[in-house]
């Protein structure tokens, strides 16, 4: 068996000789690796479309056809709390990112299933709008795009604080329209002042029902970090390859100039915007999961048999997480006002039996 999968930079574009140029190596076992977190997240987010119809949940939104780029990045994200390691600012169509940080799917699941023992919001936010202190996880926000004006404020702090963190954001093409984006390039290249943000954003062509190519003139986002002077880059965000090494040269980027660096990746969006929106899968998308299947197969990287075994322990371990929430405990009206101030009323101010409620 070969020890080293080669994929393209973007499958259909580039001549073979490209395909097989050394930059975009990756070893088997991280190809494997990448795999099984893709196919975890994927059937994660499938199973929680359907806790959304079947009534164990009330609203899904998620990130199925974005499993590539988001455990690339998710990976490679230096884990750990405080300015010396890398903060991440999210949107809400991030599982694969920290799945690929190491989160369980039994967190996710919680969060989906709004039980107190969420770990990011206690039950009381949508799904993807994770918060994890110990991991730089800024909380998530259902407002769009003020994410990137608040990256910034992290890498300034980093930037002033010494050491190699770098602070990563990430959002929507239709979102990039709002000030926020324009405020996170300018704070971010300021000569003299620049910050090691890394200014991702995952391009789907859509922003709910609007068309991106009835909204953007430019030809690429990134496009717009030429005034800036932010370098960037385009991706297959549907190749976990070449989102591999398009994340490494962003990390690198950031970490060693303590700049910032922008990259745009193209990705599919394969159930729509939301449960909002029906979340029936969309058929004519690029599926990056399958994409990589074949790959791995046609490579002889991995068997059919080992791949049906990814398949299956993760519909396994997402089926063991969503019997125990069921088990679990929902948020309380005691609860309503506990992390929603710092320091919280109900531990500092109120009475012990304070509940919120009109007596
Ligand atoms: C400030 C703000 N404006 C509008 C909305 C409503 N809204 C929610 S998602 C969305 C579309 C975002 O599209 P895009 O940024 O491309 O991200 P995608 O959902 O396609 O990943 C809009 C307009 C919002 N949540 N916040």
């Amino acid at each position: 068996m070969p020890t080293a999968f080669r994929g393209p930079t973007a499958a259909t574009l580039a001549p073979p000789a490209e395909l097989w140029s050394r930059d975009e190596m990756l070893p088997a076992a991280r190809c494997r690796e990448l795999h099984r977190l893709m196919v975890r997240c994927r059937r994660l987010e499938e199973r929680c479309i359907k806790m959304s119809k079947s009534g164990e949940a009330y609203f899904w939104v998620g990130g199925p056809g974005e499993e590539a780029f988001n455990t690339c990045l998710g990976m490679q994200l230096r884990r750990g709390e405080g300015p010396a390691y890398d903060y991440v600012h999210l949107h809400y169509r991030n599982p694969g990112v920290l799945l690929g940080m190491g989160m369980p799917v039994l967190d996710h699941v919680r969060q989906m299933a709004m039980t107190l023992t969420d770990p990011h919001s206690m039950g009381r936010n949508f799904v993807c709008h994770y918060s994890k202190r110990d991991w730089n996880v800024i909380p998530v926000t259902s407002v769009i795009e003020v994410q990137y004006v608040m990256a910034p404020g992290t890498a300034l702090m980093q930037k002033r604080s010494g050491g190699d963190g770098v602070t990563a954001v990430i959002g929507g093409d239709a979102g990039t329209h709002e000030g926020d984006f324009a405020s996170c390039m300018i704070w971010s290249s300021r000569p003299g002042f620049e910050l090691p943000v890394l200014i991702l954003v995952t391009n789907n062509g859509w922003g709910i029902s609007t068309a991106s190519e009835t909204q953007h003139a430019e030809k690429s986002i990134v496009d717009r970090g030429k005034a800036f002077g932010i370098p960037g880059e385009v991706v297959d965000g549907n190749d976990p390859i070449a989102s591999w090494h398009a994340l490494s040269r962003g990390f690198r980027h950031c970490r060693t100039r303590r700049k910032p660096y922008m990259i745009e990746a193209r990705v599919s969006r394969l159930h729509g915007h939301s449960s909002s929106s029906g979340a029936a899968r969309v058929p004519d998308e690029d599926d990056c999961v399958a994409m990589f299947e074949k790959k791995l197969l046609d490579r002889e990287l991995m068997t059919k048999e080992e791949i049906e075994r990814v398949h299956t322990e993760a519909i396994n371990e997402i089926e063991e997480a969503v019997r125990q929430v069921h088990t679990e405990p929902r948020p309380t009206a005691a609860d309503v006002y506990t992390h929603t101030y710092a320091p919280s009323p109900v531990d500092s101010v109120y009475p012990e039996d304070y509940t919120g409620l009109p007596a």
